[in-house]
């Protein structure tokens, strides 16, 4: 594939810290699965703002098409990484105690006009559909990734009518 020849990063994955790793592992196997370049970073949009920027800058630098954003709390990582690009920008509100994500989603989804955010359902559900989000995107000019789109929905279907044969034999 030409993104395996020449060093292009078509997504990247930022989360706000560590802890947010291991909510994200499902959003990592499927962009690998597809074969989507990416990478997997974490700038913090209060406790590393400078570190942010340049990460954005260098990736975009890069031929960056998608911005996954990852965080818990006052997640505004999503949103600050919507203010330094025009890429778009999926936000992945993160469960975190004590409010458990709702403090999260309120602070992805809830961006003010002019700037948005699209945001996912909250923690492991949402990296798994922003991965498939920004797949979706991409298929929109790449015939082979809609092709692997369409066999893991496909796939997904099979799986669903096995499970309800086992149930019903
Ligand atoms: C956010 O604060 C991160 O995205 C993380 O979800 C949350 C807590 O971070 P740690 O205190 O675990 O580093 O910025």
């Amino acid at each position: 594939m030409l993104t395996e020849i020449i060093d292009m990063t078509q997504v990247a994955i930022l989360m706000g810290s560590k802890s947010d790793l291991e909510k994200l592992s499902d959003a990592v196997h499927i962009l690998k699965d597809f074969g989507v370049s990416h990478e997997v970073h974490i700038c913090s949009a209060h406790r590393s703002p400078r570190y942010l920027q340049e990460t954005l800058r260098r990736l975009e630098q890069k031929g960056l098409q998608i911005v996954i954003a990852a965080a818990g709390g006052a997640a505004h990582l999503a949103g600050v990484c919507a203010a330094h690009t025009i890429l778009p920008v999926i936000g992945i509100p993160i469960d975190i105690a004590p409010l458990n994500g709702l403090d999260s989603l309120l602070s992805t989804v809830q961006m003010p006009g002019g700037i948005p955010v699209a945001t996912v359902s909250i923690g492991k559900a949402g990296a798994k559909n922003a991965a498939l989000l920004a797949i979706s995107v991409l298929a929109l000019k790449d015939e082979k990734m809609r092709e692997r789109l369409r066999k893991y929905r496909e796939d997904m279907a099979a799986m669903i009518e096995k499970q309800d044969s086992e149930i019903n034999p």
